[in-house]
């Protein structure tokens, strides 16, 4: 037997066999979780939703159910946080930006130009400082899995295009409903006006916003580009999803089903991340057959808006986010180094 075991182990057999014999022999319920995220089926967060309903299926021999919920069907990203701490639904993905009204720590990540790049922040939020912050949410009813990427964030309007910080004046653009993004846009000259992103894109339509802001892979998979013309490639600040599920919900499972799922999840990230990669590289492309005009911000215009958002990186620091904003800086430091 011993040597029958290596010999499948070496061949690779083993886990195909061994598999669906030890998810028997696993304290697994049959269940159907209700997973709700807020942009389309056919986009990155889709794409990653429906990956990770495969391997809750694979790695639960078909016993976890999982059904996505796409574009807001269950509620914008802050109702559908209430809904997981009521344990009405089980899990979601969504903006860490709409969790400040339950952790408000995680405003630090809203603040504008803190990572240069992708591998920055995957070292930083899948690393000590991030799981902190995740780890925060448990008190409050949500457990917080892992971080995917929604993406640096670039500029749209539909009123001109925006070449230094001045064209921004008057613009009215929505931002998620945030403090630090309300504070950012404004000190930039544009009226922020906080709003769902379910609201979005019927509110650009309408002329009630003129303009957002937004990685180039939702600006492509929402459709953005047939209410705005003008892109600006800003980058102006890196923003994560977060997949969470229901404490409540989530402290009722077994052992082995809290196994599967903190794997699916993880899985996941590393899927979503490389796909969306991927995605965005062909996206100002697509944008441009579209018919959108796309300009980059100058590196002197970027140094420029830096300076202009200081009183609100200040006024952050002062509110009680001084320690946690240098505890993040000195993460990136590391990374960087
Ligand atoms: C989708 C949102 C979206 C975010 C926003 O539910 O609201 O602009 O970037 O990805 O979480």
């Amino acid at each position: 037997m011993k040597l029958l075991r290596s010999v499948l182990l070496a061949t690779g057999l083993a886990a195909a066999i061994l598999a669906p014999v030890a998810a028997s022999a696993q304290d697994i319920k049959p269940r159907l979780i209700r997973f709700g995220y807020g942009l389309s089926e056919n986009s990155n967060q889709g794409r990653a939703v429906k990956f990770f309903v495969e391997e809750m299926s694979k790695r639960s021999g078909g016993k976890l159910k999982v059904k996505g919920f796409a574009d807001a069907s269950l509620g914008s990203d802050i109702q559908m946080q209430n809904a997981l701490i009521g344990g009405a639904q089980e899990m979601m993905v969504g903006s860490t930006a709409t969790l400040v009204g339950i952790v408000k720590d995680f405003a630090v990540f809203d603040l504008p130009f803190l990572f240069n790049n992708e591998q920055e922040a995957d070292a930083v939020f899948d690393g000590p400082f991030g799981q902190k912050l995740a780890a925060k949410l448990n008190e409050k009813g949500l457990v917080g899995l892992v971080y995917w990427e929604n993406g640096f964030r670039n500029l749209t309007n539909s009123k001109r295009p925006v070449e230094k910080v001045e064209d921004l004046k008057g613009i009215k653009l929505r931002v998620m409903q945030n403090p630090v993004y309300i504070d950012m846009f404004n000190s930039f000259g544009a009226n922020a006006v906080p709003l769902s992103f379910s609201e979005l894109f019927t509110a650009m339509e309408t002329g009630t916003v003129d303009g957002q802001e937004n990685p180039v892979t939702t600006i492509q998979s929402s459709k953005f580009y047939e209410v705005q013309k003008y892109l600006t490639i800003s980058k102006h600040v890196y923003s994560p999803w977060i997949v969470l599920a229901s404490k409540r919900w989530y402290d009722g499972l077994s052992n082995d089903e809290r196994t599967i799922i903190n794997e699916a999840a993880a899985a996941s990230r590393d899927f979503e991340r490389k796909d969306s990669r991927e995605a965005s590289k062909q996206s100002i492309a697509y944008l441009k057959d579209k018919g959108m005009q796309i300009n980059e911000l100058s590196n002197a215009e970027l140094g420029r808006m830096r300076e202009m958002v200081k009183p609100a990186m200040d006024k952050f620091a002062a509110e009680g986010g001084a320690d946690l904003l240098n505890e993040l800086q000195a993460e990136i430091n590391k990374v960087r180094k």
